[in-house]
């Protein structure tokens, strides 16, 4: 009973006793190793806490609805849409800091107030990221933050009804030949005629986590095979040596934007294609991951540090460091690269120490910043890293990156009204603009970094109890097999996903059998194939798909997926998945 490719992560993980060895992120971790070096460790999640609320606060009494706060000015403006995007992003991270009684609160207004039948122009890629992943992630958290729960949850819900709600509206996107969707679509009326056909690579592939766990909470197919399909369309397209450059024309495939990297643009497409694999216990996209990575050490990591080249001739095109690329390490160190992860988080600590933050572009041959690219806008993806590898090594430099963060953006970024963006790293000018990721990520990384008993650590031995009971007769444990966070730090549940297609696959079967017995000559399960079975194919039509169509109002099935008997045996240690045995 295990990962179906547990030994593949094992034969490359280099790390300690601590380091992440199982597909769950699940680790051993003797605290007592560790924590009496650390002094003022909970002094320090204290000051975390407060910067949130002093953030958070300020954007529900001068911002709210509005998407952002304008730390600046003192006001909220709608920058990604027009669905109170900050409030919906620190959803979560409320009940990361503990406070179950405002979870709650928010997660009603958010029920009563957020409307996506709007006329707006939204990003595919945010929406999912932010919206999606936002609301999912407060799904399966809404048993541990104490809500009134619905018979058949984690498998239905009403976060879960609005997430999948957003979701369809993005769904016409996809409806293109490649089946890799355009970057913009309007919420209510689908996708443009004047829309361009250019979009990021990222754009094309950071969908599978967020559409999968939809899929297999609901039982709803169409989300994950929309996701896969771009997937394995954009798989298809990579150069003869193995790299996929910037943007590309959904529909004629061709790239119209050739560097090849893994900052900006790309970055959460190899993300995903891990963290999916791990989400989803699918071998092929860890091997997707390893081919492009084979590729990326080859042609553009030089001394440690990765560098963009021409996707066709691995000629070195910009010699830039991005900060976006310093989520890097975290992921290497998900794989069990450990010692190439520690060197690289070096490189970039090292510009951190240098400017007090990370610049936007970085020239690694001058070390220094790059024009018009000065600036810091509260990125997440250095702490993030520090997370990881301080929970794979117990290093105390990682806790010093945290504490050299908290007090740069304490010091340059707060003002009366919250925390602004940092124009330019120089000479600290400050942007009118706080982005929802500072309190769905920065804020979050930095507090599990300092927290590293917290449950979402995963692991299910550990601080507080680290599992729940769901569904049913509680015969879902949930949260038990580790977190997968999404690229917004939304952490997802890898058991809720097991428990609640396992029950679907079972009400197939029954229907099935059903089927076969009022039409004997129809073959059981040809109603319906597996979600694997279908990659790679078009997409349903409109008229069968999920996908709403302009002005169209969804009714709910009548039948919810109520949860089905899952072992605790099977989920401790977070091995939970791919067996039966
Ligand atoms: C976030 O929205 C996500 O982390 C995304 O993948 C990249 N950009 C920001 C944070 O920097």
């Amino acid at each position: 009973m295990c990962c179906v490719f547990r030994d593949a992560l094992l034969q490359t993980s280099v790390g300690t006793s601590d380091s992440l060895t199982s597909c769950s992120l699940s680790i051993s971790w003797n605290q007592s190793d560790h924590f009496p070096l650390i002094s003022g460790i909970s002094t320090h999640r204290t000051r975390i806490k407060s910067m949130f609320y002093h953030a958070y606060n300020s954007y529900l009494d001068n911002a709210f609805p509005y998407d952002e706060l304008r730390p600046l000015t003192c006001d909220g403006q709608d920058t990604w849409g027009s669905f109170s995007l900050t409030l919906i992003d620190a959803l979560d991270t409320l009940l990361v800091l503990g406070n179950q009684t405002e979870f709650q609160r928010v997660a009603s207004i958010l029920q009563d107030t957020v409307d996506f039948d709007i006329d707006v122009n939204a990003s595919v890629f945010e929406t999912n990221i932010r919206v999606v992943g936002g609301l999912l992630s407060a799904h399966l958290l809404a048993g541990r933050a104490g809500m009134e729960l619905e018979p058949g949850w984690p498998c239905s819900g009403p976060l879960l009804r609005m997430a999948a709600e957003a979701a369809r509206r993005l769904i016409p996107a996809f409806q293109t030949p490649t089946g890799m969707p355009y970057g913009t679509v309007n919420l209510l009326h689908g996708v443009s005629p004047t829309e361009t056909p250019v979009t990021c690579t990222a754009g094309v592939g950071t969908f599978i986590l967020e559409f999968a766990t939809l899929s297999r909470l609901t039982g709803d197919p169409t989300f994950e095979d929309v996701a896969r399909r771009a997937l394995t369309a954009l798989w298809k397209t990579r150069s003869d040596i193995g790299l996929v450059g910037n943007h590309i024309d959904v529909l004629s495939k061709k790239w119209v934007a050739q560097d090849a990297g893994i900052g900006a643009g790309v970055d959460s497409y190899f993300e995903y294609l891990v963290k999916g694999a791990i989400l989803l216990q699918d071998e092929e996209l860890l091997n997707m991951f390893h081919a492009y990575d084979a590729a990326i050490q080859n042609y553009t990591r030089f001394d440690d540090w990765y560098l963009w080249v021409q996707m066709h001739k691995g000629t070195v095109s910009m010699p830039i460091f991005q900060s976006l690329e310093a989520f890097w390490p975290g992921l290497q160190s998900l794989l069990g690269n450990l010692d190439s992860a520690v060197r690289t988080f070096q490189n970039y600590y090292s510009v951190w120490r240098q400017f007090g933050g990370l610049p936007e572009f970085y020239s690694i041959p001058q070390g220094y910043t790059v024009d018009k690219r000065e600036g810091y806008p509260l990125r997440p993806e250095l702490i993030e890293s520090a997370m990881y590898l301080f929970r794979a090594t117990g290093d105390h430099t990682y806790l010093q990156l945290g504490l050299d963060a908290l007090e740069s953006i304490e010091k340059v970024s707060r003002t009366p009204c919250g925390y602004a963006s940092v124009k330019d790293l120089r000479d600290h000018q400050l942007d009118n603009r706080m982005e929802s990721f500072f309190l769905a990520e920065t804020i979050k990384y930095l507090y599990l970094l300092f927290d590293p008993t917290h449950f979402l650590h995963g692991g299910g031995m550990e601080g507080d109890g680290s599992w729940e009971e769901g569904g049913e007769g509680g015969q879902c444990v949930l949260g038990a097999g580790g977190f997968i966070f999404n690229t917004e730090a939304h952490p997802l549940d890898p058991a809720a996903l097991y428990c609640c297609s396992r029950h679907s696959k079972e009400r197939q079967e029954l229907r099935d059998a059903l089927l076969s017995l009022s039409h004997p000559k129809k073959k059981a399960g040809s109603q319906s194939k597996p979600a694997d079975e279908r990659a790679g194919e078009p997409p349903q039509s409109q008229s069968e798909s999920i996908a709403l169509k302009p002005g169209e109002k969804k009714t709910l099935p009548t039948l919810s997926c109520p949860v089905q008997p899952f072992s605790a045996r099977l989920s401790v240690l977070g091995q939970v998945f791919s067996d039966n045995s």
